[in-house]
């Protein structure tokens, strides 16, 4: 985007920058209290990449739906998962938003549009595509969104996808989220051609600063509008940075991967942006901090009181 911020509101800005804050502080809190055991799960935390999914989630209603892979944490509370239902999860509690069956990579929200997620690279995009099928067969007017990493793009299942849902012309975005690494492997190394090269066979691809909410926001209305108005399927290419190891909890510098948590940081971009346009002030940013951090405090009190399931449970 060119006019990056132009025509944006302060409230989406301010929305988009508490999501961004939630998702970063719950990541940071996550990292600091996995290696106590607490958490019944793996996560795959997104320190870095918050921009992608608060700048495409300003987009979507509750209807919308979202379908996710392992990386869940950023996008299912930028969708409107309730914070205490997701540190619950991952405690593996009977208030977690699957029950405590689930764990970080099997979250699941029906009423804010998570129908579920996938452990396996690729899952979501077939999954979101049926969704966006059962959109058009019962005339319904919600759109379905893929979101997967770069390296879901290598998997069969995307091809197949992108093929059936142009002919069919679904409402459906397929987000890739490309933080250039499959784990530690680096993008030209496990993919051989362009993100979104194949794509453009099937459907127009859109590309956004990943890093940085405000061209994320004014990319992801330019797709969903086109989707919205029946133009059929659009993918939605953000290259963003993972700052931590693949799980996310610790820092693992990768040789070729330069970070600069200042100019990368998607959370300062927008806190910059939105100070500049006396959209907000220092004091006010500080406040939300430890509002979060509040928040963050009573959902893991929520989950440490909350009971673990029933053996009986589990048929
Ligand atoms: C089909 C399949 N192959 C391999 C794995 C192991 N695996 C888990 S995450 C991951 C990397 C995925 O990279 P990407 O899709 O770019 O998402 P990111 O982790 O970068 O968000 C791999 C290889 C898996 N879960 N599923
Ligand atoms: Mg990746």
């Amino acid at each position: 985007m060119t006019d990056r911020g132009m025509g944006i509101k302060p409230e989406q800005c301010r929305w988009m920058l508490r999501t961004m804050r939630r998702v970063r502080q719950l990541s940071e809190r996550i990292a600091a209290l996995y290696p106590t055991d607490v958490m019944e799960t793996p996560v795959h935390l997104c320190i870095g990449q918050e921009a992608v999914s608060a700048g495409l989630c300003a987009h979507l209603t509750a209807q919308d739906k979202l379908f996710l892979g392992h990386r869940t944490h950023g996008p299912a509370l930028a969708k409107g998962l309730p914070l205490h239902k997701l540190v619950a999860e991952l405690y593996g509690r009977t208030t977690g938003c699957s029950r405590g069956h689930g764990g970080s990579m099997h979250v699941l929200d029906l009423e804010h549009g998570i129908p579920g997620s996938s452990a396996i690279v690729g899952g979501s995009i077939a999954l979101a595509v049926g969704g966006a099928l059962s959109a058009k067969l019962s005339g319904a007017d919600y759109v379905s969104v893929a979101y997967f990493g770069d390296a879901a793009t290598n998997a069969g299942v995307y091809y197949e996808s992108l093929n059936f849902a142009a002919l069919r012309r679904l409402p459906v975005l397929f987000l890739c989220e490309d933080n250039g690494l499959s784990n530690v492997m680096p993008l030209r190394q496990h993919s051989a051609a362009e993100i979104g090269g194949v794509a453009a066979q099937f459907m127009p691809v859109h590309r956004a600063d990943g890093t940085d909410a405000l061209s994320v926001f004014g990319v992801a209305g330019t797709a969903l509008c086109a989707l919205r108005a029946g133009d059929g399927p659009q993918l939605l290419h953000c290259r963003t940075k993972r700052w931590m190891n693949h799980q996310g909890h610790l820092a693992e510098p990768l040789p070729d991967y330069p970070i600069d948590r200042q100019r990368d940081c998607p959370i300062r971009k927008l806190e910059l942006f939105m100070l500049h346009g006396a959209m907000i002030t220092p004091s006010q940013i500080r406040a939300i901090a430890r509002e979060i951090e509040t928040e963050i405090d009573e959902a893991i009190a929520f989950a440490v009181r909350s009971p673990f399931p029933q053996p009986s449970e589990v048929y």
